[in-house]
């Protein structure tokens, strides 16, 4: 078996690899991206759910780097459906010839650090080995889905699978009676649009999220066109604000403004795009326990009005965290489905899933006949992407072994004791609490100055020194214990609930919520200064 060398090896083939391989082609350094999946998009490849759409302004989303495509592309809604977005990719890959760059059904098993040669070897599900002088990890924040370990679940006679692994032919849904498990952003987006292209829709959620109107709709001709003309001002807003969005935060503060005065806010931005009702409110909301109450009792109220029944409302009002305390799902008539005679709210809070039967779900109150049963549980988010590879650095200690509490690194790119990798969108960057292709690009355009001096300057060895790394770790749980995701149980706000062995109460520190400007602020600044804040060699 021979092993291929390169300077450099991308891992992931979705949005961040696509353009970290198109940053280290366009500087001529010798680098492939390996990729587990038969093709390109990562999420966007992966994700074929009905309703799993941008929760991004679609605008926003896409690649800012290439003035013709800013030019070229026309966006068909404010808020694009996955089959357009995986489109999109494509485009872009096959536009700047980037699949040449690329090899599929490239699952990495392992990592290993040799310091005498200074390289990494990595080897492969199917038995290649490669070795490089670089790793960059782009193996996205929400790629290993999380499946519950229910009594009976290899009995089912049905389909079942996870939204992440929805499959690529059509799944009829006619007539059928469909179980879906979880209500994060994924099941929110599918149960709103297959409630009324099914027989019967039963909802099992364990516990309720809060969730506000997407307001989707199609952008014209004319529209695009002036959106073509405003793309600097766009990338310039996205930057400038905190969640990386051109939604800014309201300006005043919250107790300066009349109660009469917030409601009629809160009304607006009830009725405006994407995560503005978040993005655009008050700042207090975030910070300030009796704002945050406030607003909550804002949003049940809504959802009050949406759900006729009252019992049912009831239960799909969160009751153990605040408005914003978690990743908010956007949905489009969600709650309105709960208004149908054929959809049916099963809380597993009130009558648990005793174990999956040949024929459906027996929870302690009944069972539920069932053709269909969709997992919408979630993933083991942001460092699950690194556990599925044996990292092993420098002293044979593993990455696994170094992150058992939560991850630890230099502004969620470098992570001392593993040298030459460099992690895109990785832990503790501002990837999952801002717009993520807006970090994403931050994130690549830093990794690749910092390899084009190592490369001009003939370092052979970067790693973050240990100061460094802890300082920035301070900074992010500085950051995170500003704001009101004590007891949050989210996937990049608190611990993930949907990962078993995560343990309840103990904050891992995935994300970074200092805002994008200041993120961005602190990679500068490491450049700027020389990189002091690493070991280069
Ligand atoms: P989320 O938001 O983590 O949601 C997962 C859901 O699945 C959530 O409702 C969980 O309930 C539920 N879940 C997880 N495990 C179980 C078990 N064992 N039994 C019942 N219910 C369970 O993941 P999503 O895929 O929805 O969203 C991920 C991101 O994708 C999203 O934020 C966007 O960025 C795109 P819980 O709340 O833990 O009680």
């Amino acid at each position: 078996m021979t092993t291929q060398h390169h300077d450099v090896l991308v891992i992931g083939a979705g949005v961040s690899g696509i353009y970290q391989i198109k940053r280290l082609t366009d500087l001529g350094i010798d680098a492939i991206v390996l990729e587990g999946d038969d093709d390109l998009g990562g999420t966007w490849y992966r994700n074929r759910y009905p309703g799993a759409r941008f929760d991004s302004e679609s605008y926003t989303y896409g690649y800012s780097f290439s003035k013709e495509l800013l030019d070229e592309w026309h966006w068909n809604e404010m808020f694009s459906a996955q089959p357009e977005n995986l489109r999109y990719l494509n485009y872009v890959a096959d536009k700047f010839e980037l699949r040449q760059h690329m090899r599929f059904d490239t699952r990495i098993e392992t990592m290993k650090w040799d310091e005498d040669q200074r390289r990494w070897h990595l080897s492969t599900s199917t038995g290649d080995t490669y070795s490089c002088r670089f790793v960059i990890t782009s193996l996205g924040p929400l790629s290993i889905p999380t499946l519950p370990n229910y009594e009976g679940m290899d009995l089912f006679n049905g389909p079942s699978f996870h939204t992440w692994s929805w499959p690529k032919d059509p799944v009829e849904l006619e007539g059928k009676r469909v179980g879906v498990i979880g209500t994060g952003a994924t099941g929110i987006q599918v149960i709103a649009e297959i409630a009324d292209k099914v027989g019967e829709l039963t909802v099992f959620q364990r516990r309720p999220n809060w969730s506000a109107p997407l307001n989707n709709r199609t952008i014209s001709d004319e529209e695009m066109a002036a959106i073509r003309d405003r793309y600097d001002e766009i990338f310039a807003n996205c930057a400038a604000s905190p969640n990386g969005f051109e939604h800014v935060p309201d300006p005043r503060r919250f107790w300066t403004v009349t109660e009469e005065e917030r409601r009629r806010t809160w009304d607006e931005l009830y009725e405006q795009p994407g995560f503005a009702i978040l993005a655009a409110n008050f700042a207090d909301i975030f910070f300030d326990e009796k704002a945050n109450q406030e607003v909550t009792a804002y949003i049940a109220d809504r959802i009050r009005q949406r759900v006729k029944d009252p019992e049912t409302a009831e239960k799909l009002i969160p009751t153990d965290h605040g408005f914003g305390m978690q990743r908010l799902p956007l949905e489009t008539h969600y709650f309105e489905a709960y208004n149908r005679d054929n959809v049916h709210l099963v809380s597993l809070a009130e009558t648990p899933i005793e174990r999956i039967t040949a024929t459906g779900i027996q929870t302690t109150a009944q069972h539920h006949d069932l053709d269909l049963i969709v997992y919408a549980t979630g993933f083991n988010a942001i460092t699950g992407g690194y556990d599925q590879i044996e990292i092993t650095g420098t002293d044979g200690q593993t990455l696994g072994e170094k992150w058992n509490d939560g991850p630890s690194t230099y502004v969620g790119v470098l992570t001392t004791g593993f040298p030459n990798m460099f992690m895109v969108a990785g832990p503790q960057s501002a990837s999952g609490s801002t717009n993520f292709p807006r970090a994403i690009e931050t994130g690549v355009n830093w990794v690749t100055g910092l390899i084009q001096h190592v490369v001009e300057n003939g370092v052979t060895r970067v790693e973050a020194r240990p100061e460094a790394e802890q300082a920035w770790v301070d900074e992010v749980v500085r950051a995170h214990e500003r704001m009101l995701f004590r007891t949050s149980k989210g996937w990049f706000t608190g611990y993930n609930s949907n990962v078993e062995g995560h343990q309840e109460g103990k904050i891992r520190y995935q994300a970074y919520f200092g805002g994008a400007p200041a993120y961005a602020a602190k990679v500068n600044e490491s450049t700027a200064n020389g990189y002091q804040d690493l070991d280069l060699s």
